[in-house]
């Protein structure tokens, strides 16, 4: 047996232990009281999953298995010093619990390379049978809905096995999924906006590297993005859109297939992970309606008051959880400052930043003005050349898969049951309203 999988039975043996042990004798314990307010606005702040891959505080952002983003830019190996951490390293950071070694992270990257390499010639098919100016987040869907021909969950589930066992068949199939991802997001990519021309992978590359490669942008500095921003987007704790469809698809014993496509077709709302492209429509609206490449504050906070008389939102601000700047928008910032300050986009992202909050504020309404890891994760990739928004989604949709798909591993190590929330009509809730 691999030993990343040997350790992961090690680790999660006493934690599904304790899970049992908290349901059987302290099943009674009540856990917090629940307002009409969260049930009717989303459920905001209602505890109702167990995670343990990643927690997202309101003040202070996420934190992966207790480490931030920038305790993880030091402590997670990477190919060179003054480099980026390789997501290979949060994944099993997510995974196990704890740090990797550099050994490690080249065991995933060689297995994940090794497993790339076997994608059925259908999946290709499946995605050439669409129009080509289906939306890449169609084709990235139907392309993982496709691989679930490959399910090793499923074999082994009609063939029969323990319940104990499903975490097993499961990780494999995670990890053949993960492995596979770039190489259908690079030939999307490739497929619509670079007239087919694909690129093979190069086995020697790491995971992220080698998406960098396979879309065709393979400088050095394009490949740190690539590993930058597979690393920050990887996970946000249970409760979002894309992990908790994941969670809760999974939870029917779907395969790992069937499950991070519920979780993608959630990403693709433009509230989760499609405002990250639009972002970029709605700054390039506002150039081109302005009349200027290099609009002025004043002329941006025209353009944000307008878009709000208008009735819509402002992409890439405000979080249903976080009440102060995403850690993962200042991640990205000092990256272009770091390599790009004097890039256009840049600079629109910062007087964007300069005069958003103060309009959101004015709303009364916003919990949160301030901008989230959308707002500059256009700008940035415009900026190293990757400028075609509409595969954004789908780069964001890769890197989710670490996070989401570690949490379906755990939930079958765990032995989580069903998920099923009582749900009422609307005069239950009226009956609820204290009698003057
Ligand atoms: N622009 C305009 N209005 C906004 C707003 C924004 N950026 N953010 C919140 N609001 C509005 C809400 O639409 C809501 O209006 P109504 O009361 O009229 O319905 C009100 O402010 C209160 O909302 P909230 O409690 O502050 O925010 P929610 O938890 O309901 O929604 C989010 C959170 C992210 C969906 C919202 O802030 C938003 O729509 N942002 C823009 C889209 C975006 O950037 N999404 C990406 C989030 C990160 C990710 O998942 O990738």
């Amino acid at each position: 047996m691999d030993y990343i999988k040997q350790k992961l039975i090690e680790v999660a043996l006493p934690k599904a232990e304790m899970v049992h042990k908290l349901v059987k004798e302290h099943g009674n314990t009540v856990l917090q009281e629940i307002t009409m307010q969260q049930v009717l606005t989303g459920m905001k702040g209602i505890v109702g999953l167990l995670t343990c891959t990643s927690k997202l505080d309101p003040q202070e952002g996420i934190r992966f298995r207790g480490y931030s983003i920038p305790e993880l830019k030091q402590k997670l190996p990477k190919i060179k010093e003054d480099g980026e951490p390789l997501p290979e390293g949060i994944f099993y950071l997510m995974l196990t619990g704890e740090l990797p070694t550099n050994k490690d992270v080249k065991h995933i990257s060689e297995q994940w390379a090794t497993r790339a390499q076997v994608i059925p010639s259908h999946v290709f098919d499946v995605i050439e049978a669409l129009p080509k100016d289906a939306h890449p987040m169609i084709q990235f869907n139907t392309a993982i809905l496709a691989m679930s021909t490959e399910s090793q969950f499923r074999k082994a589930y009609l063939i029969g096995m323990d319940k104990k066992d499903y975490w097993d068949p499961t990780y494999e199939g995670v990890m053949d999924l993960i492995s596979r991802l770039p190489i259908i997001a690079a030939y999307i990519y490739r497929r619509v906006f670079h007239k087919g021309d694909h690129i093979p992978q190069d086995p020697s590359l790491d995971w992220a590297g080698n998406l960098a490669h396979m879309m065709g942008h393979s400088s050095e500095e394009v490949k740190r993005l690539m590993r930058l921003y597979m690393l920050i987007h990887s996970d946000h704790e249970g409760g979002n859109v894309s992990a908790h469809a994941t969670h809760l698809v999974g939870s029917a014993l779907s395969n790992p297939y069937y499950s991070f496509s519920a979780g993608m077709n959630g990403l693709a709302g433009p509230l989760h992970g499609m405002a990250n492209q639009d972002v970029m429509h709605w700054l390039n609206k506002m150039k081109r309606e302005i009349g200027s490449e290099d609009p002025t504050e004043a002329q941006i906070k025209a353009y944000a008051e307008e878009t709000i008389a208008n009735g819509r939102v402002i992409p890439g601000y405000g979080h249903a959880v976080l009440r102060k700047t995403d850690p993962r928008f200042q991640v990205q910032l000092d990256f272009a400052n770091k390599y790009i300050p004097d890039a256009p986009y840049i600079k629109l992202v910062n007087k964007v930043y300069n005069v958003v909050p103060d309009v959101l504020l004015n709303t009364g309404k916003v919990k949160n003005p301030w901008p989230n890891v959308d707002a500059v994760s256009g700008s940035l990739l415009t900026s190293f050349g990757i400028a075609e928004y509409p595969i954004y989604t789908v780069l964001f949709g890769v890197s989710r898969s670490l996070g989401v798909l570690t949490s379906l591993i755990w939930d079958r190590l765990y032995g989580l049951p069903i998920e099923r929330p009582k749900s009422e009509p609307l005069q239950w809730f009226i009956d609820r309203v204290p009698k003057q």
